[in-house]
């Protein structure tokens, strides 16, 4: 701690700046350049203060504080200072800005201090670029602090922003000058955020007038988790804006987060139940709704047992609704037939590390990203689906981080990294396990690590069958890139390994998980900060979906059914121990008329499983197919019975679980739209019309939270009154424990015993052919989010109105396909037509499509092959033949 005086009162404060002093003694002085996520540049000259009595004064923000100092903020002189400066900026300020309150921190200061008769007397020219959808530019009033291009460059790493000329003439406009939409904005936002002049401002707050509430939540999108503000006026959302503090993106989020939120109050929100009857849905009340459900459930029960209903939760859902959604298909259907779409995508993670390590969930946090010396990204396109961790990936890279990619596309990550292996889907085994063996052969184990694994030797000698050179032809890699890949990953510690679908979606799925296991024990990068195994996680609450039980082979807590004491005690009934069916094969029960009736809670099945036609086929065969969802998704559509109207997490309490185990508070923001009501409260009124209402008595959700905390003992310690901060990561059995940033930190310690896996390669059944001799990889791009039924009714969307094909010029000369054009793809499984879009980050080859809609059903094409642990679809491997499509 530091003595210092201010104004006359001494303090004692934490080095830092002087600005950081003033602030924590609450001493206010103007600043106009400062932002907390930016490094200070010291160049607006409002924070001046004197120190020391030196009549020289110097900007807080970049001076460093020192024992001792005597510090003035306002001294005539200062204020004297401040004054000139600020009417400047005044003069060549618009003067019709003051037709909109004082609203920006520019306009504030010149009102306290008197100039705002002094705005806008110089000749100011326009400089407006409204071309991008949810960013309004008028540099006429930018007051050349630079934070939009500081932020765009520190944070966002785009380097959007430019400042042209100089002096006096200097004007701040987009990378080569072109109008934003065109130029490489992203649209994150971050520039808007910071803007302290008006000069960029997002386009809806333009048309409406100031929020009057804003409510600490989280982004209702991807598994990164960010916390957000979901700023509220008359009842409606109007705006999100990033919450600063945050351990997870400190004041950062994405185009969807930021500009993805209008769905809320889209025009075709579904908001009524409704029952189909014929080819319309009629709209009926809730009790009829509900009545309908529950007599149909309890039918087929008594019919054809509980094996015949499941249940599907939602990953878009909070922990307390997927809690309650297990115990209903236990409790009242008697059945163990729940799971969640952590089945289609890192189920095998899940299961793969819970096998070799003991829990299936990222070993490490975001936090570690900064202290890795090297980052494997194998399978994952952060910057795309999980912007805010792409972005610190990008800003550690460009620190000085070494990056690995293995990926078959050259996503953006891999233009920043040292050795990228665009290796041939599906090969993720033998090339990582030729990593393994260089790291082997080349002695760059850890032998502290490789001294606590079981049967070394044998692990070793299963090796040696996979030396770069024998792999390198079949995964398309060179030998060389592998070699300099696993010297990188064993030698330059630590590494942090990140992976994603492009690991899981395979017919090795979780073997392929269990070699990157393997790698990170044998280079010791467990249990350490800055290393790990870390899958980036699908939605907002997948992680939490699967981990609260929905899932037919575990409970609450991933607890084996057999271990279900706890829960016959707590819910004061007998759990089923008959084993469910999970996702995959409810729908091929259905498809053999064994499964009659299906919950899906916000879950667009029909869209998002793969071999779309069988799918469909399958969920007609239903007798009853509920769809529980905000909108009437295709699943409703090509089969629903009854709809069931929910409400969107603005709209509801709760929590969500993010990809690092973070418990994170959910709170409403505004009341449930329309008739829409909780999933919780959902199930608990199907409940007691079943007769099971006294297991299902919640008056909110902080109860079913405050019941999950008694069966789940690592988080026990997590209670609502915690989770007021930034959240809290599980484990944490009581409530002194602080939470567990890092997990395995014994794991090289005392008689800790490994296993590793010699997994061999098996080709996966869909492999090219004369008639079908492309591979179709299909995943994700930025502007929409799945099924799209969130982001295609918001601005975000706009970017991507529909899915396209990624085709290499080389393959599109040879087919004759130009950019644009409408193709027919054809697998053995189907066809769909997408226009074709022209691209070099897809080797010659390959293919690349998202999934987003039924207008180009590209699931229509992906096949029936699964993961043989958990069942987890090929979808990124595909055999087609593309053609032009007939015009
Ligand atoms: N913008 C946006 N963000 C999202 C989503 C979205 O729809 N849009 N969805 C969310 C969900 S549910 C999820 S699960 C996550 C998924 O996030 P990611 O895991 O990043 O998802 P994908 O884009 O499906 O696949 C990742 C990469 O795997 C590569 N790949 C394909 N085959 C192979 C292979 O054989 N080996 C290797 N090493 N790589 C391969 C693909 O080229 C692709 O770049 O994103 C979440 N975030
Ligand atoms: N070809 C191909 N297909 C794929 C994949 C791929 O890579 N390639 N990836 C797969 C993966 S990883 C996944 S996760 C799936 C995703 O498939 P889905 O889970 O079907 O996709 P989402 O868009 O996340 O759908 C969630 C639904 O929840 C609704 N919703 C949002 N909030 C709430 C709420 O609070 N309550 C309720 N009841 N509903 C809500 C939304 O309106 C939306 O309809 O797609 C899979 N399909
Ligand atoms: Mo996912």
């Amino acid at each position: 701690m530091l003595r210092v005086n201010i104004n006359g009162a001494s303090h004692s404060c934490a080095a830092g700046t002087i600005l950081s002093a003033l602030r924590r003694a609450g001493v206010r002085v103007p600043t106009l350049c400062d932002d907390p996520r930016l490094a200070p540049i010291g160049g607006c000259r409002l924070c001046l203060v004197t120190v020391n009595h030196d009549p020289r004064p110097v900007a807080a923000c970049t001076a460093p504080l020192a024992d001792g100092m005597e510090i003035e903020t306002h001294t005539a002189t200062l204020e004297a200072l401040r004054r000139t400066q600020l009417r400047l900026l005044a003069r060549h300020y618009p003067r019709e800005a003051l037709d909109r309150p004082a609203t920006n921190e520019f306009l504030y200061w010149v009102g306290k201090y008197g100039l705002t008769s002094e705005l806008g007397t110089a000749d100011v020219p326009q400089r407006i670029d409204d071309s991008h959808p949810c960013i309004h530019v008028d540099m006429s009033r930018c007051i050349e602090c630079y934070r939009c291009l500081r932020i765009c460059e520190e944070v966002a790493g785009r380097f959007v922003w430019r400042a042209w000329g100089r002096g006096d003439r200097t004007e701040i406009r987009p990378h080569d000058s072109l109008p934003l939409v065109e130029s490489n904005c992203v649209s994150c936002g971050a520039c808007v955020d910071t803007c302290p002049s008006g000069a960029l401002l997002d386009q809806t707050a333009r048309h409406q007038k100031l929020p009057t509430a804003e409510v600490r939540t989280i982004c209702p999108y991807c598994g990164t988790g960010c916390e957000i503000y979901a700023q509220v006026r008359d009842g409606r959302l109007v705006g999100v804006r990033p919450v600063l503090d945050s351990p997870v993106n400190y004041g950062h989020l994405c185009v969807k987060g930021r500009y993805g939120w209008e769905f809320v109050h889209s025009a075709d929100r579904a908001a009524r139940p409704m029952i189909r009857r014929g080819e319309s849905w009629e709209p009926v009340a809730w009790q009829e709704a509900i009545e309908f459900v529950a007599g149909k459930l309890a039918e087929i029960v008594a019919q054809h047992g509980p094996q015949a209903v499941g249940m599907l939760g939602s990953s878009r859902a909070t922990n307390e609704e997927n809690y309650v959604t297990q115990k209903f298909a236990r409790v009242v259907l008697e059945s163990n037939n729940v799971d969640c779409c952590a089945r289609v995508c890192h189920a095998p993670t899940a299961a793969g590390m819970k096998i070799m390590l003991g829990t299936g969930a990222a070993t490490n946090s975001f936090d570690d990203i900064e202290q890795a010396r090297t980052i494997l990204l194998c399978g994952v396109n952060p910057t795309e689906n999980h912007p805010i961790v792409g972005d610190r990936i990008r800003q550690a890279s460009i620190r000085g981080a070494r990056l690995i990619v293995i990926d078959p596309r050259r996503i953006e990550l891999a233009e920043h990294a040292t050795v990228h292996m665009q290796l041939r889907p599906g090969t993720n085994i033998p090339l990582l396990n030729a990593l393994a063996h260089t790291i082997v052969a080349e002695g760059l184990c850890d032998p502290a690590a490789i001294a606590h694994v079981e049967t070394w030797e044998k692990f070793r000698r299963f090796l040696d069958d996979f030396a770069p050179e024998q792999v390198a032809p079949l995964c398309g890699v060179e030998a060389d890139a592998i070699r300099q890949a696993a010297r990188l990953y064993a030698t330059h510690k630590p590494s942090m390994a990140f992976h994603g679908l492009g690991v899981t979606e395979h017919v090795q799925g979780t073997e392929g998980v269990m070699c990157l296991v393997n790698l990170a024990v044998i280079t010791g990068n467990i249990g350490l900060p800055g290393s790990g195994v870390n899958p980036l996680r699908g939605q907002n609450n997948v992680q939490g979906a699967a981990h609260m039980g929905c899932d037919p082979g575990v409970l609450t807590g991933s607890v084996p059914v057999a271990q279900r004491q706890i829960f016959e005690t707590v819910w004061n009934s007998p759990v089923p121990t008959r084993p469910g069916l999970n996702l995959m094969q409810m729908i091929d029960a259905a498809g053999r008329g064994e499964l009659k009736a299906l919950w899906s809670i916000g879950y667009d099945v029909a869209l998002t499983n793969p071999n779309a036609k069988e799918t469909v086929r399958s969920l007609r065969s239903l007798e009853l197919l509920v769809v529980q969802d905000l909108f009437l998704n295709e699943t409703a559509r090509v089969a629903g019975t009854v709809f069931l109207p929910a409400c969107s997490s603005f709209e509801k309490d709760g929590t969500f679980m993010n990809s690092e185990r973070r418990i994170q508070r959910v709170r409403k923001a505004i009341e449930p739209l329309g008739e829409s009501r909780t999933d919780w409260e959902i199930l608990c009124g199907v409940a007691r019309a079943m007769g099971k209402g006294d297991k299902f008595a919640y008056r909110s959700a902080e109860q079913i939270w405050e019941e999950i905390r008694l069966v789940w003992g690592a988080g026990a310690g997590i209670s609502y009154r915690r989770l007021q901060g930034p959240g809290l990561q599980w484990p944490c059995p009581s409530e002194d424990h602080p939470g567990t940033t890092i997990l395995h930190r014994e794991i090289f310690s005392g008689d800790n015993r490994i296993r590793l896996r010699a997994i061999d390669y098996r080709p996966s059944p869909e492999q090219t052919s004369d008639e079908f001799p492309l591979l179709l990889i299909t995943g994700r791009a930025l502007y929409q989010f799945n099924a799209g039924n969130m982001s295609g009714r918001s601005k975000a969307g706009l970017f991507q109105p529909s899915d396209s094909l990624q085709i290499s010029s080389c393959d599109a000369e040879r087919l004759n396909i130009s950019d644009g054009q409408k193709v027919r793809i054809s697998s053995r499984y189907g066809q769909v037509e997408l226009s074709a879009a022209i691209c070099d980050r897809v080797l010659s080859g390959q293919l690349f499509a998202t999934f987003q809609s039924t207008a180009g059903w590209v699931n229509c094409v992906t096949g029936p092959h699964r993961d043989r642990f958990v069942q987890t679809p090929e979808y990124k491997v595909c055999a087609v033949r593309v053609e032009r499509a007939s015009d």
